[in-house]
């Protein structure tokens, strides 16, 4: 697993200053194949969606961002951690909550479950579901929270905002691209901004890869961001090295 730190813009001193403390860390999978090296996740996560094997894989994933969240956790004297992890719009485990790995995993460590949605725009989601799906309805009566991603793209549109009941959206990294030169991208990130501030979302923006796109993000009233310009997706002994 690899690990990206979201860091607060408004957790410096003077309100402007970036904090280099996160305010949570996304859990990434990566695979190290014997032979074949890094496999990166946008190939082989596709197919272990295709083949159903992505829920051995998210259970997996879930177990070892609760481990980490709850590392992370002791070092920062937090009580009750949370882990935030991907999970694929429109493939579900359909066994008990009991008997599914990542019920066992957060029992295992004590934690608070905070499902990060993932909205594919892949194949293997399923096109348009007309109602709210079910593991959304699931973690609405739950203690677990829920973050939209890649806001703005593909599935992941403006009546997600109605069926899914979401504390976070994370903006998709194609429009802090157009940071700070275009003047169209610069009018969605704030829009979208002020819409998520409305319905009281935490708005993550995504893809900060310069100094230039944080200051202008930061112009636009953006309070959290992500992005290779604040911390690249690492390990864990990484994470913990500049963890305080
Ligand atoms: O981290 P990387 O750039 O390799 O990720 C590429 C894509 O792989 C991501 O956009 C996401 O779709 C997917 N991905 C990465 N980590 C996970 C994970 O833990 N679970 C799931 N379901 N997808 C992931
Ligand atoms: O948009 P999504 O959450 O699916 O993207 C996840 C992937 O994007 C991660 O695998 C991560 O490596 C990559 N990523 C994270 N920050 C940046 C960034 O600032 N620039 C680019 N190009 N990719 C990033």
């Amino acid at each position: 697993m690899h690990y990206q730190p979201i860091v607060d813009l408004t957790d410096g001193p003077d309100g402007a200053q970036v904090s280099r403390r996160p305010w949570a860390v996304e859990a990434l999978v990566r695979w190290r194949h014997p032979d074949l090296g890094t496999i990166p996740a946008s190939q082989f996560v596709p197919l272990a969606e295709s083949t159903g094997l992505v829920v051995e894989m998210g259970g997996f994933v879930l177990r070892e961002a609760c481990a980490q969240a709850r590392r992370l956790a002791r070092r920062r004297g937090r009580a009750r951690p949370r882990a935030a992890v991907r999970e694929p719009v429109g493939r579900r485990d359909r066994r008990p909550r009991a008997a599914r790995p990542g019920g066992r995993a957060l029992r295992e460590h004590g934690l608070q479950p905070g499902h990060h949605a993932r909205d594919h725009r892949g194949r293997a989601c399923s096109p348009s579901p007309p109602s709210p799906p079910p593991p959304c309805r699931r973690c609405a009566t739950s203690a677990a929270s829920l973050a939209i991603d890649d806001f703005g793209t593909g599935h992941s549109s403006l009546s997600r905002l109605l069926e899914i009941p979401a504390s976070t959206l994370k903006v998709d990294q194609s429009f802090s691209r157009g940071l700070p030169t275009r003047r169209d991208a610069a009018a969605i990130v704030s829009s979208v901004l002020l819409l998520g501030h409305n319905l009281r979302r935490t708005v993550v923006v995504e893809g900060v890869e310069d100094a230039l796109t944080l200051e202008t993000l930061h112009r636009l009233g953006a309070t959290h961001v992500q992005g290779y310009h604040l911390a690249r997706p690492q390990t864990a002994v990484d994470l913990a090295a500049t963890w305080h």
